[in-house]
């Protein structure tokens, strides 16, 4: 082999050598469905070389259950705060060391004083959205069926007569024990956090009766179920109903759906974003961190998926009609009537898990 040839080949062979030799790096993400952007995944791929391996979930329950189970080999999973309690205190999530993250001074600073409660010093999690739990309806079915009544109330849902009045366009509510049962707890004068055992089974026997006159217990199917027609009453997420109300005016079917905070007022949560105690690839879980902290990516996330981040130099970039929609971002005088369901203790968490498979089956 002449000099020239050879030398090309030996630096070919280097080249693919290396290649071959560097691993590739990976992230295992497990989120809520509907809660990114997904072009976010594509840019953070493109930018880093990092492969993003995303599942989702519905319910926190669900990633508790994956979480306990062990080897289920995510890097980067979203609890609600509520659920986070427990999740630190069984070393279900390790510290995050907030000094690896370049833009830790994005985070903000109220939302990690409301997360105290749950994880004092912030020193688990970081707050990744924030919202309401209130009523999507679709204006014109609900009209048809109540006339001019005022729907902004609870009532709607609650109320045995005017849910069955709605029944048959279709009510779903959160497949979500704690939102339904912090809720009718409110609405009967008491709080999730002190109910006693009698509290829990008053209300879930009121909850009973309601059985018959919802379609489905889901938590994310109620988005395509308002866009398409199905439901025309969702008790839901802010940011899901919101997508429900695009995705239907994108489809052009004529169904319009509003999204509101019932006059009672209502809960208030937060998802934070957690790393798993077994996580294999915890370097790249602090990169994607980063990367969703960033102020243009945050915008991003809320635009796409309408609920509230946790990064506010991202408000100014977020598209008007979101950044000032109270129902996505309630205004302080709002606040009053919104509350948070502080952490829960255990027995209680235990009386809603079984007083809802009572709830859901009607029995
Ligand atoms: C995303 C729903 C997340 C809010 N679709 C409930 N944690």
């Amino acid at each position: 082999m002449r000099p020239l040839i050879l030398a090309i080949y030996s630096v070919a062979i280097l080249a693919c050598g290396c290649a071959m030799a560097q691993p590739v790096r990976v992230l295992n993400v497990f989120n809520w469905s509907d809660y990114i952007d997904p072009k976010l995944l594509d840019d953070f791929e493109k930018e880093t070389s990092i492969k993003v391996v995303y599942d989702t979930y519905d319910s926190n329950e669900a990633l508790e259950a994956k979480l306990i189970s062990g080897g289920a080999g995510f890097d980067l999973v979203f609890p609600s705060a509520t659920f986070l309690v427990r999740q630190i205190s069984s070393k279900l999530v390790q510290p995050i060391d907030r000094s690896r993250l370049r833009n830790r001074e994005k985070i903000s600073k109220e939302l990690d004083q409301r997360l105290e409660t749950y994880d004092p010093g912030a020193r688990h999690s970081i707050v990744y959205m924030w919202f309401t739990t209130g009523l999507a309806i679709n204006e014109e079915k609900v009209k048809a069926r109540l006339g001019d009544l005022d729907v902004n109330t609870w009532d709607l849902v609650l109320n045995r007569d005017l849910l069955r009045k709605v029944s048959d366009c279709g009510v779903y509510f959160l497949d979500s024990a704690e939102d339904v049962f912090a809720i009718a707890l409110w609405r009967n004068g008491l709080s999730i956090e002190r109910s006693s055992a009698s509290d829990l089974s008053k209300v879930s026997a009121q909850l009973t009766r309601l059985r018959p006159y919802i379609r489905k217990f889901h938590s994310s199917e109620y988005i395509s179920a308002l866009a398409s027609g199905d439901a025309c009453v969702a008790l839901g997420w802010a940011g899901d109903s919101f997508q429900a109300q695009a995705r239907a005016q994108e489809a052009g079917n004529g169904n319009k759906i509003i999204y509101k905070i019932p006059k009672e007022g209502t809960i208030m949560s937060m998802d934070v974003i957690a790393i798993p105690k077994d996580a294999k690839n915890v370097s790249e879980a602090y990169e994607f961190i980063d990367f969703l902290l960033r102020p243009e990516v945050a915008a991003k996330n809320t635009n796409l998926t309408k609920f509230a981040n946790g990064v506010p130099e991202s408000y100014p970039l977020v598209a008007p009609e979101i950044a000032q929609n109270p129902h996505i971002f309630p205004k302080e005088q709002q606040e009053g009537k919104l509350f948070l369901v502080g952490p829960l203790a255990p027995a209680v968490q235990r009386s809603i898990t079984r007083e809802w498979t009572r709830v859901k089956t009607g029995r």
